[in-house]
């Protein structure tokens, strides 16, 4: 590329898709190999040594994972980034190579469910200790560190109740405490919030959603600020396995050419859908970050370019109230994930952060009534008349309540 500054979507269509040299393909060819060949034993001595660069063995590098790694990078404005198998496996590969035994952690108490049980069931088996609180207070955050702390790991916007954590207040504090601050940038993207750009020193997606966008894969990617927090999580990475197949790399990597465009229109949705939530008698609460009411308004505009397209919301007759609803709505599906262009819906208590347990979601906010609504790509029109018609039909008499006259 030439520019000096592309914008964001210049970078997601051409970075790490320069032309390839054989045969001039537009499309990044997909390296669908496990190993590569050596020209001489000197020269495979030198892949491994380091001398010299090359591949050599898929789960320690492939060219057409590179080719979206690089995409990655250069939307997040990092050093280097490394795409994994899933999103948990991006958190676990970040976790297995920054915490050791005798190690504390404090991260987000409402993140995505396994993010936060894979610390408390598992690591804690190794001596990792951790505590999960509203990072929305950078006084609570400061609260918990104790001299052992070696992390913050926060996601914000939170999954699922969208509350939000100061980036750069939160990198002050890790930068005054020696901590690493790793930041689960899946709801916002790149194309909204790039928290390197605040401080952060680790980014990691679940590349399963927005990135790749639309339902077909399932994939992570870690985005480092330095050299040497690369050769760190490359090292981790390398020893726990959880590399991306090539052909995975290859899908996501289109999906991401067209993230701008996507995130724009789901977002323009989802305006739609909170007004139509925020004026709609059967819905008691809404939260998200481009409402009016917003208690963080300001946070989304310091380091935000946008509300994003998830939002959650409470109706009239609680948890009841919302399984109905859930089950009237035929626009969106009934199904977890988001950052698709299908509009998802679902119910954290039951379903996303179960595992969590009552208290810790209670603590974090995480309500039974909650309804979280992904908002994808349709036309607003639909998605506001079918949710319209499921709202109003939540004033009719439940099923097993109708009685019916004999004749
Ligand atoms: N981080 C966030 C914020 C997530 O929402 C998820 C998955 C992950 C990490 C893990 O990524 P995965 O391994 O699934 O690629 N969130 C899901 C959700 O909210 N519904 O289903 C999965």
């Amino acid at each position: 590329m030439s520019t000096d500054k592309p914008g964001i979507n210049t970078r997601s269509v051409h970075a790490g898709a320069e032309p390839d040299r054989l045969h001039g393909a537009v499309s990044v060819p997909i390296y669908q190999s496990s190993t590569f060949a050596f020209a001489s034993t000197a020269q495979g001595a030198a892949r491994f040594s380091g001398d010299e660069p090359g591949y050599i063995y898929t789960r320690m590098g492939n060219p057409t994972v590179a080719a979206l790694e690089e995409a990655v990078t250069a939307m997040e404005g990092g050093h280097a980034a490394l795409a994994t198998s899933s999103g948990m496996a991006a958190i676990a590969t970040v976790f297995f190579a920054y915490l050791e035994a005798g190690a504390h952690m404090v991260g987000t108490d409402a993140v995505y469910g396994p993010s936060r049980v894979i610390v408390e069931r598992h690591f804690r088996r190794f001596g990792v200790q951790s505590d999960w609180v509203d990072t929305s207070d950078l006084d609570t955050i400061r609260a918990a560190i104790r001299p052992e702390t070696r992390m913050l790991y926060i996601e914000t916007p939170e999954n699922p109740t969208l509350r939000l954590s100061d980036l750069a207040g939160c990198a002050a504090i890790a930068r005054e405490h020696g901590l690493l601050l790793v930041v689960d940038n899946t709801f916002a993207t790149p194309v909204l919030q790039r928290p390197l750009e605040h401080g952060a020193d680790l980014v990691v997606h679940s590349m399963t959603k927005f990135l790749n966008g639309h339902a077909d894969v399932v994939a992570g990617v870690i985005v480092t600020a330095t050299e040497e927090q690369r050769r760190t999580v490359r090292d981790a990475l390398n020893h726990h396995g959880g590399c991306i197949d090539p052909h995975q790399a290859w899908l996501v990597h289109r999906g991401l050419k067209t993230l701008g465009l996507r995130v724009a229109q789901a977002q323009r949705n989802a305006v739609a859908i909170s007004d139509l939530l925020h004026e709609h008698p059967a819905v008691e609460w809404v939260r998200y970050p481009g409402g009016a009411d917003f208690p963080q308004a300001g946070l989304v505009e310091k380091q935000m370019e946008g509300p994003g397209a998830i939002l959650c919301f409470g109706v009239r007759g609680g948890y009841e109230g919302g399984r109905r609803l859930l089950e009237k709505v035929t626009v969106p599906t009934l199904a977890v994930s988001l950052g698709g262009v299908e509009t998802l819906i679902e119910h954290p208590a039951s379903m996303t952060h179960a595992s969590l347990g009552r208290e810790a979601r209670e603590e974090a906010g995480i309500t039974d009534d909650l309804i979280r609504l992904a908002v994808g790509c349709e036309d607003a029109r639909d998605l506001i008349e079918d949710l319209r018609t499921a709202l109003d039909g939540l004033f009719e008499p439940a099923p097993q309540e109708v009685r019916t006259v004999p004749a």
